[in-house]
């Protein structure tokens, strides 16, 4: 403003001038062209001068927002790593607590796992033991029945030779020729037997012949077979003779005794197959073969 008020005094003084001095007209115009000039130029300037100090204010007033234009993308960053922080730590200690989790149920497992292992054991302990001690009594119980059996065989022997002394007892007292044997039985020397005529299997003229209060016959010499011959002429019989069930090469007879005397047929006994365990004697040559036990024949029963 004091500018403005130097520049309008000199206006005036070039007024002045300009009614004084009528010669220098023009110079005078001139001076008053270029001292409005210079007021347009001043004021010009004074309005730069003005805008200036207002750019200058204004870039005072926003160079602290330039600041903060920065602070944002500083905080914006700091608040992303702050934030990664954080769920790092909250990943790590969810895993933490998983593997806390885990090992908890592998212990907890493999302790049960023990536990079923060492149940396991005694369990098969206690079985062993106890398959021990019943087979342990079905031995005993086997063993027992045996003897019991030899017992009674034995008994049944005995009572065989009593008849048998009976009975010669009595041929003996009645010169040797008294027919003691039942009906149907025929006597050979001191004997007593029944040729059958129907055919059965070996176990079916077995139990035939104990019904009829007599055995399968046992054969155990030359003259007995020779005895027989006469009566079995024709046909075929079994005899009390059959392999030994614990050692199918040997023979065993009825009553237990082993095989002393064997009259077999040439190439006989051949066990044809596997399958023949039972013997019969052949009558047109008198001679014995191995057969099938349930192939069916006549039999010939040796009463007591
Ligand atoms: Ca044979």
């Amino acid at each position: 403003m004091k500018n403005i008020q130097d520049h309008t005094r000199r206006k005036e003084k070039h007024s002045k001038r300009n009614v004084n001095s009528n010669g220098d007209e023009l110079v005078t115009e001139m001076d008053d062209t270029l001292t409005t000039n210079d007021i347009c130029t001043a004021e010009g300037v004074y309005m730069n001068v003005v805008k200036r100090k207002t750019e200058e204010k204004s870039f005072k007033k926003n160079k602290a927002p330039t600041t903060n234009e920065e602070s944002p993308s500083n905080i914006t960053k700091a608040r992303i790593i702050v934030t990664a922080l954080i769920l790092l730590i909250i990943l790590f200690l969810i895993l933490t607590i998983i593997t806390s989790i885990l090992l908890k149920y592998y212990l907890a497992m493999s302790e049960e796992m023990s536990h079923l292992r060492n149940h396991e054991n005694v369990l098969l302990k206690e079985g062993l033991s106890d398959v021990k001690n019943r087979t342990d009594d079905q031995q005993r119980m086997i063993l027992e029945e045996v003897e019991m059996i030899k017992k009674e065989f034995d008994d049944v022997k005995l009572f065989i030779q009593n008849i048998k002394a009976i009975n010669k007892t009595l041929v003996d007292m009645s010169g040797g020729t008294r027919n003691t044997c039942r009906p149907e039985w025929k006597q050979i020397r001191s004997d007593c037997y029944y040729f059958s005529t129907n055919l059965k299997t070996w176990e079916e003229s077995k139990e035939f012949c104990v019904k009829h209060n007599g055995i399968l016959i046992v054969i155990k010499d030359e003259s007995e077979m020779t005895s027989l011959w006469p009566s079995i002429s024709e046909g075929r019989y079994w005899i009390g003779l059959k392999r030994n069930p614990n050692n199918i090469n040997t023979w065993v007879w009825i009553d237990g005794s082993p095989l002393t005397y064997s009259a077999w047929n040439k190439g006989e006994p051949n066990n044809d197959r596997n399958n023949e365990h039972c013997a019969e004697v052949i009558g047109d040559i008198n001679l014995w073969n191995d057969l099938p036990c349930h192939l069916e024949r006549k039999c010939i029963c040796k009463g007591f």
